[in-house]
C-alpha cells in the first residue's frame, strides 16, 4: 500500500507504507476497500471511455491522478490519520490544543479551497474528446492538428455562458463560450470562441466597460445572469457598433437547447500559414451533427428554477450514455486581396464573413467523449488564453484579438495565483516544455543545472533555439503613422444587422422582437428603450416599428450614422437562420417523459420505451405520485412525479392508452399544465386511445393555426401506430408554426 510511490523509492521498503495497525483499514460503515474501488470506477464506466488512469491526453493527467479506494486516510504530508472524528482536546470537555496539527491543516485548506471565478465566462462545463482531420491542409498551413488525414489531437472543450457567475442558472439568455484547447505535439492551441460569430465592440478598449454594464449593477449587484437591465442597455445604446451582435444575441441563439445543439465560432480572423511562409486568412467554424436547437424563451426561464444545471447535466449525461456530442469544423479561407474587394473589413469581429461570399469548407470533426474526473482540476483550472497558438497559425490585426492576447495570460496569474498556471495538468502540454523560465509561486518543475539564461556555454547552449521548426509569425510588411483610431469601413454599423435580420425565418424574427421587447421592458429609463429602438430604425423599419410596439412607444429617428458612406446589403444568407442546420435525425439523449397511472396500457409503455431505448433516447416513465402502479396485470414504476420533473425538461411527452390512467391524469393540474407547455413550446406530443381525451381537457387543438395537420402532435388509437411518427418528431427540429401568443 504504497502512500507515494514516488518517493517511497528514494527511502526503501520500510518507507513505503504508513505503520498498519488495527484500524488502518477499519471495518466499514463506509464502504470496504473493493466496494470503494468499485463505487470509484463505476462513476466513469458510462463513458466506455478510459477509466481511472487512463487518458486521451497522453498521461499528463496520469501522473496527479489520486484515487483514494483501499487507502488509509492521511494528512497531506502523508502521516496516517486515526481519528477524524474528534479535535485533540485537554480533557473531554476542555479547549483544544493548538497543537492539533491534523485539525488545523485540516480546517486551513478547507479555508483556502476557492480561487477567484472567472472576471466573464465563470459559469461553465467541459469535457474531454478529440479533433479528428479529414485531409491534409499542408498547402494552407503547418498546424499540427492539421497535418494528415484521419489524425487525432487530443482536445479539452469548455462551454460557458459569459455575464453569471459560477454558480448562475445555465439558460439564461447569453452568449456561450465555446473553447477549444487542442494538445498538439507542437504546443498547445486554444481557440477561444463563442456560439455567436460576432461580437459587441470592435476594440478591447472597450471590453472592460462592456463587461462592466452587463454585469449585476455594482451598487446591489443585481441582476444576476442577466442582460436586461439598465447599465447594459445604456452602454450598448451609445455603441451603434454592437447593433449586429444585438440581433444575435436577442435571437434563439442565446438560448440554446444543449451545448450540443449549438454552433461556435472563432469570431476574428486568423492567418494559416504554410511551410513556404505563405498566409491566408481563415474563420472558424464548429457546426454540431446534431443540429441546432434552441430553447422557447418561456422554457429557458422554467428550466432556470427546475433544473440550473440543465446544460451542465446535459453535456455529463450524454457523454456516459455514450451519446458523444459531436461538431464539424469548417473554414473560410480567403486572400488578402479577397479580404481588401469586401464592402466590410475582415479585422472588424462586429462583421461575419458571409458564406455566400467564401464557402465554409469541412476539415474535420470534434468528437467529445469523457468527463472530466474531477471539476474543479480540470474545468475550473483550465485557463484559455488566445495567445495559445501554434506555428502555423497566426493572429490578425482585429483590434479586439489584439488586445485578447494580453488579457487572457494575465488574467490568469490572479485567477490561477502565479505565473505557473501552465503546470497545472490540465494546462500542460502534451509538447515537451524547455526554457530558461524559473520560480514563482508554486512551481513545479524541478530544473536541473546551474544554467537559466541564453546565450550559454555552460550548459551546452540549450535549450536552443528552434529555428525555422519554430513559430514564426507571419512577416506582413507595415508602414503606418501610430495612431488611435478605427479604420474607414468599421463605421458600418448596420448593414450586417439587416442581413441578419431578414435572413430569418419568420418565427426567428418574431423571437427577436420578443428579446428586445422582454429585456427593453426591464430597463427602467426611458431615454435608454429610445435609444435601442433608434438603432434599430436603422437595421428595418418593421424590426423598429414591432418593438416600439411591444414598448408602447412611437418610433424614434434613426440614430445618426458614424459614415455617410452607404454600405450595401448582401441578399438573405440562408446559414444565418437556424433552420439550415437540422442536424442528422437522431434522438440520441433526448428525453422523453411518459406519463402513467393507474389502469395504463403496459403493453404499449414496453414497447414505447424499448423503441426510444433502442435509439438512444431517455425515457422516464412520469406520474402524480412515486411507486409501482397497477398497468393491466403488471406493475410499472413511476421514476418520477411531473410536479419534480416538469414538462421543460423534456423533449417529448407520451400518454399511453388506458380508460382508468386517462381518468385520473386528466383530472391533475399538473398533468394538464405538462401538455401545455409541451404543446407551447413546440414539442412532440403522443397520445393513444382513451389518452386522447387530455388534449381536449388542456385545450391544445389538433391542427395548426391556419388550420394544416400539426406534425408533432400525434394522435392514435394504438401505441404500434404512434411510435416511429414521435420518434421522427423528435429526430426533427422543432416546428413554431404552432406558435400561438397567448398559447
Ligand atoms: Fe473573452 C474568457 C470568448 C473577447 C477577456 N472569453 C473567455 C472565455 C471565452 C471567451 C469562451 C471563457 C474561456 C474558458 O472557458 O475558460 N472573449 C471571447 C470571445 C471574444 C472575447 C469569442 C471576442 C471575439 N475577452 C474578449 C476581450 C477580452 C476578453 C476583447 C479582453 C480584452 N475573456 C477575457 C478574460 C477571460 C475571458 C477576462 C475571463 C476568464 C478567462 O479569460 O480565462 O481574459
Amino acid at each position: 500500500m504504497p502512500s507515494n510511490p514516488a518517493k517511497a523509492g528514494e527511502y526503501g521498503e520500510r518507507a513505503r507504507c504508513p505503520a498498519t495497525g488495527a484500524t488502518a483499514e477499519p471495518a466499514s460503515p463506509l464502504a470496504t476497500a473493493s466496494t470503494a474501488s468499485e463505487a470509484n470506477a463505476s462513476d466513469k464506466t458510462g463513458s466506455g471511455v478510459p477509466g481511472l488512469g487512463e487518458n486521451h491526453v497522453g498521461g499528463n493527467l496520469d501522473r496527479v491522478r489520486a484515487d483514494a479506494s483501499g487507502q488509509v486516510l492521511t494528512t497531506n504530508q502523508g502521516v496516517a490519520i486515526a481519528d477524524n472524528q474528534n479535535s485533540l482536546k485537554i480533557g473531554l470537555r476542555g479547549p483544544t490544543a493548538l497543537e492539533d496539527f491534523i485539525l488545523r491543516e485540516k480546517i486551513t485548506h478547507f479555508d483556502h479551497e476557492r480561487i477567484p471565478e472567472r472576471v466573464v465566462h465563470a459559469r461553465g462545463s467541459a469535457a474531454h474528446g478529440y479533433f479528428e482531420n479529414y485531409q491534409p491542409l499542408s498547402q494552407f498551413t503547418r498546424a499540427a492538428p492539421f497535418a494528415k488525414a484521419g489524425k487525432r489531437t487530443p482536445v479539452f472543450v469548455r462551454f460557458s455562458t459569459v455575464a453569471g457567475e459560477r454558480g448562475s442558472l445555465d439558460t439564461a439568455r447569453d452568449v456561450r463560450g465555446f473553447a477549444v484547447k487542442f494538445y498538439t505535439e507542437e504546443g498547445n492551441w486554444d481557440l477561444v470562441g463563442n456560439n455567436i460569430p460576432v461580437f459587441f465592440i470592435q476594440d478591447a478598449m472597450k471590453f472592460p466597460d462592456l463587461v462592466h454594464a452587463v454585469k449585476p449593477e455594482p451598487h446591489h449587484g443585481m441582476p444576476q445572469a442577466a442582460s436586461a437591465h439598465d447599465t447594459y442597455w445604456d452602454f450598448v445604446s451609445l455603441m451603434p457598433e454592437s447593433t449586429h451582435m444585438l440581433l444575435w444575441q436577442m435571437s434563439d441563439r442565446a438560448i440554446p437547447r444543449s451545448y450540443r445543439t449549438m454552433q461556435g465560432f472563432g469570431v476574428h480572423t486568423f492567418r494559416l500559414i504554410n511551410d513556404q511562409g505563405e498566409s491566408v486568412f481563415c474563420k472558424f467554424h464548429w457546426t454540431p451533427v446534431a443540429g441546432t436547437h434552441s430553447l422557447a424563451w418561456d422554457e429557458a426561464v422554467k428550466i432556470g428554477g427546475a433544473d440550473p444545471d440543465f446544460h451542465r447535466r446535459d453535456l455529463w449525461e450524454a457523454i456516459e450514455a455514450g451519446a458523444y456530442p459531436e461538431w464539424e469544423l469548417g473554414l473560410q479561407l480567403f486572400s488578402e486581396e479577397q479580404a481588401e474587394s469586401f464592402d466590410f473589413d475582415v479585422l472588424d469581429a462586429t462583421k461575419i464573413v458571409p458564406e455566400e461570399l467564401v464557402p465554409v469548407v469541412p476539415v474535420g470533426k470534434l468528437v467529445l467523449d469523457r468527463n472530466p474526473d474531477n471539476f474543479f482540476a480540470e474545468t475550473e483550472q483550465v485557463a484559455f488564453c488566445t495567445a495559445h497558438i501554434i506555428p502555423g497559425i497566426d493572429f490578425s490585426n482585429d483590434p479586439l484579438l489584439q488586445g485578447r492576447i494580453h488579457s487572457y495570460v494575465d488574467t490568469q496569474i490572479s485567477r490561477l495565483g502565479g505565473p505557473n498556471f501552465h503546470e497545472i495538468p490540465i494546462n500542460a502540454p502534451l509538447a515537451p516544455v524547455h526554457n530558461n523560465q524559473r520560480d514563482g509561486m508554486h512551481r513545479q518543475t524541478i530544473a536541473r543545472g546551474r544554467v537559466a539564461y541564453e546565450p550559454n556555454s555552460l550548459g551546452g547552449g540549450c535549450p536552443f533555439q528552434a529555428g525555422a521548426r519554430g513559430f514564426t509569425s507571419f512577416a506582413q510588411p507595415i508602414a503606418e503613422d501610430k495612431v488611435r483610431g478605427k479604420p474607414e469601413k468599421f463605421a458600418d454599423h448596420y448593414s450586417q444587422a439587416t442581413l441578419f435580420w431578414r435572413s430569418q425565418s419568420p418565427a426567428e424574427q418574431r423571437h427577436i422582437v420578443n428579446g428586445f421587447c422582454f429585456e427593453l421592458t426591464r430597463v427602467q429609463v426611458p431615454a435608454i428603450r429610445q435609444r435601442v429602438v433608434s438603432l434599430l430604425v436603422n437595421v428595418a423599419d418593421e424590426l423598429a416599428l414591432a418593438v416600439a410596439d411591444g414598448l408602447g412607444i412611437a418610433v424614434p429617428p434613426p440614430a445618426p450614422k458614424a459614415s455617410e458612406r452607404d454600405f450595401p446589403v448582401p441578399a438573405p444568407s440562408p446559414a444565418l437562420s437556424l433552420t439550415s442546420y437540422p442536424g442528422d435525425g437522431s434522438i440520441k439523449a433526448k428525453r422523453v417523459a411518459i406519463l402513467v397511472a393507474d389502469g395504463a396500457d403496459a403493453a404499449g409503455v414496453v414497447s414505447l420505451y424499448g423503441a426510444l431505448l433502442a435509439g438512444g433516447a431517455v425515457p422516464r416513465l412520469l406520474g402524480l405520485r412515486l411507486g409501482p402502479v397497477a398497468a393491466e396485470g403488471r406493475a410499472l414504476e413511476v421514476e418520477a412525479t411531473v410536479s419534480a420533473l416538469p414538462s421543460v425538461l423534456f423533449d417529448a411527452v407520451a400518454v399511453p392508452d388506458g380508460a382508468d390512467a386517462a381518468q385520473t391524469l386528466a383530472n391533475a393540474g399538473t398533468v394538464l399544465e405538462f401538455l401545455r407547455d409541451q404543446y407551447r413550446h413546440c414539442k412532440p406530443i403522443l397520445v393513444v386511445g382513451a389518452a386522447g381525451a387530455l388534449l381536449d381537457k388542456a385545450g391544445i387543438p389538433l391542427t395548426l393555426p391556419d388550420g394544416a395537420a400539426d406534425p408533432a402532435l400525434v394522435q392514435v388509437a394504438a401505441m404500434d401506430q404512434g411510435v416511429a411518427a414521435l420518434i421522427d418528431a423528435l429526430g426533427r427540429p422543432r416546428d413554431h408554426a404552432r406558435e400561438t401568443d397567448p398559447p
